[in-house]
């Protein structure tokens, strides 16, 4: 063959194996790809427990902005300063990605990032004070939103979206701390975000908090704080939900209130969020997994993010 004839097809070549998705062959596509979801949670979990002030809390924070930089130019890494239960200090990172930026109707997305310090719920005491890996408690709500922010570079939804990633959400008093304390412990980076809004003056239609959405026995009943502050935004992912034949996961049953990022959104920014949570009272509350050493990836199920990640795509594809 000529060099003259080999040069297209060697272009063609290329085109073909460099720009596929997540497994390099296959074509990139606006369809949320749990595989890819996946992936996702598991390079979070690689980075170690995103402990604030530890060096994998910093490089998986850069890892994010990097990430989503390549889908959106508009990221901005929000760096705050708070305190613990305890009084330490502590530096935090809210990472917000905006797609559509223009649009003045909004969508807010969001999930919490950092992992907790210490696994205070572990059956063994002596894990009381070491870290959670956190793929279920944090990596997976993430996971899923890098995900959804894939598909929104793809294919720009008719309104603007946010996504919304909160640092310091689980930084909540030790279960052993017998100090002064209050619920005020949990969510610091969204307590910060909603009293100083990223863009200013933010204001969205509604917000959706994903939070341990990653467990393969995981079920949704309507979680009590979202049906207090924002029933119709729990009505509307669930008939999506259900139209979308994902009713095992989403129970039409409703579970008690929680403190969860959602609840700052709520009071403070005025936004109306609801919280996808695994919490079932019925079942004794979270996965058995919850705040404890045995958080890891193998919990993880690539249906459960595939069943929320859709719902969610479905519910801001729908917007106008
Ligand atoms: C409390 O345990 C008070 N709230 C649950 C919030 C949370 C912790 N979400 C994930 N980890
Ligand atoms: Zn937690």
């Amino acid at each position: 063959m000529k060099r003259s004839m080999l040069v297209p097809f060697l272009v063609l070549f290329m085109a073909a194996f460099s720009c596929g998705s997540q497994q390099g062959t296959k074509p990139a596509t606006a369809e949320f790809d749990a595989a890819s979801a996946f992936g996702f949670v598991k390079t979070q979990v690689e980075f170690g427990p995103r402990v604030p002030g530890t060096p994998a809390h910093t490089a998986c924070a850069d890892w994010y902005a990097k990430t989503l930089k390549q889908w959106t130019p508009d990221v901005f890494v929000q760096e705050f300063k708070a305190r613990a239960y305890d009084g330490r200090p502590l530096e935090g990172k809210n990472i917000i990605a905006s797609f559509n930026s223009q649009a003045k109707d909004r969508i807010l997305l969001c999930a919490h990032w950092d992992s907790r310090p210490f696994a205070d719920h572990d059956p063994d005491p002596a894990n009381h004070f070491r870290p959670v890996i956190g793929a279920n408690d944090g990596a997976s709500g993430v996971g899923i939103l890098l995900e959804v922010a894939r598909c929104l570079s793809l294919k720009k939804p008719a309104v603007g979206v946010d996504i919304l990633l909160l640092d310091l959400e689980d930084f909540g008093e030790h279960a052993n701390w017998r100090g002064s304390s209050s619920e005020e412990s949990w969510g610091l980076g969204s307590q910060y975000w909603a009293k100083n809004p990223y863009p200013a003056g933010y204001k969205a239609r509604f917000g959706i908090l994903l939070d341990m959405v990653g467990d393969s026995a995981a079920t949704f009943p309507m979680e009590g704080t979202s049906m207090h502050f924002a029933p119709a935004v729990v009505k509307k992912v669930w008939a999506v939900a259900r139209g979308l034949g994902l009713s095992k996961y989403f129970l039409d049953t409703e579970s008690d209130p929680l403190i969860d990022d959602h609840l700052y959104i709520n009071r403070d920014a005025r936004i109306p969020t609801m919280d996808i949570i695994d919490y079932d009272s019925r079942r004794g509350g979270f996965p058995s997994s919850w705040h404890t050493t045995g958080d890891t990836l193998d919990k993880i199920d690539k249906d459960t993010l595939a069943a929320v990640g859709r719902a969610v795509l479905a519910v801001v594809y729908q917007e106008k």
